[in-house]
């Protein structure tokens, strides 16, 4: 807990201030990309007087981070990096996040309040399946648990049977993993003989792929735990940027460090609390590879407000999904969040889908393919037509598109360890 995430309005916007104010001259003096940036932009330091100038300073994006790899974006010498990680770069060259000592002191910080927030102290066992390696989630987890004294368990994401035998032995609490891996250890244990809710397990953070409230229930009611939303991105500094507290009402953005705000994604406009639009974030005390408002692409809207928890942060919503994710099919705009709220109101089939996308005759096509549960996999007499049609009128009337659904057997969708794979797009654009 820090007192940073009660303070009343007007000392967080000074705080906030004050940072803003340290870091753009720095940006400026030490990163030629950005003093070229803001060169451009005909703007200089001496032009930001106050946190309402930061409208004015230019927007940083994933393609400028790729177009400075590797190094482009470090503030201090390299001697000072302590650690780096990058993205996966499953989508072109990887982008960059080095951090200095400062920067992981931070980052055990806003981590150590995201397990904090959900109830997790000293006395806590942490299972950390999120991976480690280049990908945020496992050592940041680690140094959250770390800072606030948890005993940490860095197992890893993985070998499912290991992961089933150490939650029995080794009484973990709480467990962090994506959200989709949390299900299917649900599922590996019901399958091995065991009882989740013999398990100690009271907590679980679950983040970096997108999920639904119906995926939260199903986690909830199969591990019989609470399950909390944690959001993050490496550029900014991996998981630790917002997360739930007990109301589960929204992500705390810990904005004394990750200054948020909402855009139009068309038109780079700010938006006002409550709309929908880009989350652009800027880091306002890194000091390794900091960044002036980043375009995340993550679509969600800010509120603010004190939280009945006590704490004055600003929340953002659940993710509605990506500017990058989301499906343009026949001109219609879907994100396979929408899809996946339709499909778990059917209480027959199961949180595994894919959402297979071609185009046929130049026309697209989406068909998703959903496993049956094996309650409604071996009745006798069912009729998988008739459900399957009335998923697909369900999509129909949420999404204002036809999508072809087709219910596949138990297991049939390829399960994964980390982030799920929702989308085979087959379309040659
Ligand atoms: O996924 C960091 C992380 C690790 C977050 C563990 C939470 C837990 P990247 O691999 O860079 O970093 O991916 C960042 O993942 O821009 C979102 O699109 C998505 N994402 C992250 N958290 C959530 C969430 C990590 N809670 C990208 N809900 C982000 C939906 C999420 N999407």
């Amino acid at each position: 807990m820090s007192e940073n995430e009660y303070l009343a309005r007007e000392k967080m916007r000074a705080l906030q201030q004050e940072r803003l104010l340290n870091l753009v001259p720095r940006l400026y003096e030490k990163v030629a990309f950005y003093r070229k940036r803001m060169q451009e932009h005909r703007i200089s330091p001496a032009d930001i007087h106050s946190l309402n100038d930061i409208t004015r300073l230019p927007f940083t994006t994933k393609d400028d981070m790729r177009e400075v790899y590797p190094y482009g974006l470090l503030a201090v010498p390299l001697a000072e990096i302590e650690e780096i990680h990058t993205s996966s770069g499953t989508t072109g060259k990887v982008v960059v996040a080095a951090y200095t000592r400062n920067d992981l002191n931070i980052w055990g910080e806003v981590m150590g309040r995201t397990l904090a927030m959900g109830g997790v102290t000293e006395k806590d066992v942490v299972q950390n399946a999120y991976g480690y390696g280049l990908f945020t989630g496992g050592m940041g987890a680690h140094y959250g648990g770390q800072h606030i004294h948890a005993t940490v368990i860095p197992i890893s994401g993985g070998n499912t049977r290991r992961q089933l035998t150490f939650l029995q032995d080794f009484g973990s609490t709480a467990l962090t993993c994506t959200p989709s891996y949390a299900i299917y250890l649900a599922e590996a244990a019901r399958e091995a003989g065991l009882d989740p809710k013999s398990f100690s397990l009271k907590y679980g953070f679950f983040g970096a792929e997108p999920w639904s409230e119906g995926m939260r229930q199903e986690i909830e009611r199969g591990l019989g735990i609470k399950a909390y939303d944690i959001y993050g991105l490496t550029e900014i500094i991996g998981p630790g940027v917002a997360s739930e507290c007990t109301e589960q009402n929204g992500m705390h953005v810990n904005e004394d460090h990750f200054y948020p705000e909402i855009i139009n994604p068309d038109t780079g406009e700010a938006l006002p609390d409550g709309e929908k639009g880009e989350l652009v974030i800027t880091t306002l005390s890194k000091t390794g590879t900091p960044l002036l408002r980043y375009r995340t692409r993550d679509i969600t809207y800010l509120t603010r407000g004190t939280c009945p928890c006590g704490r004055t942060t600003v929340r953002m919503h659940r993710l509605f999904g990506r500017t990058d994710d989301m499906l343009i099919i026949r001109g219609v705009n879907v994100f396979p969040s929408q899809i996946e709220e339709v499909l778990l109101s059917f209480k027959m089939v199961e949180p595994h889908y894919q959402l297979i996308v071609d185009r046929k005759d130049s026309l697209d096509r989406l068909e998703v393919q959903v496993e049956m549960n094996e309650a409604l996999f071996s009745d006798e007499v069912r009729n998988l037509e008739g459900i399957e049609r009335r998923i697909e009128s369900a999509l129909a009337s949420a999404l204002l598109l036809h999508a072809r659904v087709r219910l596949v057997e138990p297991k049939a969708i390829p399960r994964s360890e980390g982030k799920a794979v929702r989308i085979v797009d087959k379309r040659v654009l």
